[in-house]
């Protein structure tokens, strides 16, 4: 068959065609929110037909009354009362819909009412038609997949279920897949399984996949867990393998499924835990002090660390340095003392960092 969009002259044609194409899949979508306006709008008659018979019946107790009431039970007033509350007035698609279907609203409320109570039913699903019945879907109301009891056999929805709209396909609940709904996803299994009827139950955290609740019924081990000589899933100790996985400067922590590294103490250099009691040898400036890697006080040594004139010591942690003394200040090197503005100001620094080599 030929195009329609092949010759030039066609163009209008093809373009007709282009837009009924485009508002096709437009009133697709419009027929699920019509549904939903429609929806809203019987939900707030429903409202309004509480509300206003709470403001009229009252403590009214007379005969008159009880007349005069019971009119108004049915009365035109209380229907353009409901009626004037259905919409927001920033709602276009709803004042739209009610006010295209007046005429319905007054047929239901003096005639129908009694029969179809339901408005729902009969006003969205029934007269207008742009809802569908409970598990039903599209144009001519069609069972979900899964059937319209339980649509996507209770474990997922149904595209456009309760619309005219919608293509009565399953988007499944987490745990369910397939077309059905009635498959589970990878780290579930199936308790219960029937043609109608599924149950995904979660597998035990060490597998992948599973036939059942325990380490002991995994398929395949999920990664960080491997399989033991009675073929159940167990954790793999990261922290027991040659070569470590971990830095040197950091220790190995096994967890459940995995594991992680972190950083030694400063003390140490290599360490098998997070305190300077758990040093493989102590790093530069610390010392063993029975099992913990300790500072070096470098200042209260027998031989001066700082050896310049006018220099006192501070110890650090792991280091120490030599400052020029209260009154001095650092000139190329040497100590010396300050010159009268200054003399207020803190002593300086001569040189920083460690001084090993002194
Ligand atoms: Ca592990």
């Amino acid at each position: 068959m030929l195009s329609p969009c092949l010759p030039q002259l066609r163009l209008l044609s093809c373009s007709i065609i282009l837009i009924l194409l485009f508002q096709a899949g437009d009133t697709k979508r419009d027929l699920k929110s019509a549904c939903s306006t429609c929806q809203q709008i019987t939900e707030n008659f429903n409202k309004g037909y509480d509300r206003t018979a709470k403001q009229n019946f009252g403590g009214g107790n007379t005969a008159w009354e009880e007349r005069k009431l019971s009119k108004y039970e049915t009365s035109e007033i209380r229907l353009m009362e409901i009626l004037e509350d259905l919409c927001d007035s920033s709602s276009f698609e709803c004042n739209r819909m009610v006010e295209e279907h007046e005429e319905q609203f007054e047929t239901w409320w003096f005639k129908k009412k009694t029969k179809h109570p339901d408005l729902h039913k009969w006003f969205c699903i029934d007269t207008i038609k742009v809802c569908c019945p409970k598990g039903t879907f599209g144009p001519d109301c069609n069972a979900c997949i899964g059937g319209s009891e339980r649509p996507c056999h209770g474990n997922g929805v149904c595209d456009g279920d309760g619309t005219r709209g919608g293509n009565g396909k399953c988007s499944c609940d987490h745990a369910y897949k397939g077309e059905f709904c009635l498959d589970c996803i990878d780290g579930y299994f199936n308790e219960v399984r029937n043609d109608t009827f599924s149950l995904c139950t979660e597998c035990d955290t060490s597998c992948k996949t599973c036939t059942g609740a325990t380490n002991q019924d995994c398929d395949e081990c999920k990664e960080g867990w491997e399989e033991d000589d009675q073929e159940a899933c167990v954790d793999v100790n990261e922290c027991a393998k040659e070569p470590s996985p971990c830095k040197e400067d950091q220790y190995c922590l096994n967890a459940e499924g995995s594991y992680s590294c972190n950083g030694c103490d400063e003390a140490c250099t290599g360490c098998t835990g997070g305190g300077p009691d758990e040093c493989q040898a102590c790093a530069e400036g610390y010392q063993d002090v029975e099992g913990t890697c300790t500072d070096i006080d470098e200042c209260s040594q027998s031989d001066p660390a700082c050896v310049k004139e006018n220099q006192e010591c501070v110890n650090s942690k792991g280091s120490f340095i030599c400052i020029c003394s209260s009154g001095y200040e650092e000139k190329d090197g040497e100590c010396v003392q300050q010159s009268d503005e200054k003399e207020e100001s803190e002593a300086s620094e001569t040189t920083p960092g460690p001084h090993r080599e002194l």
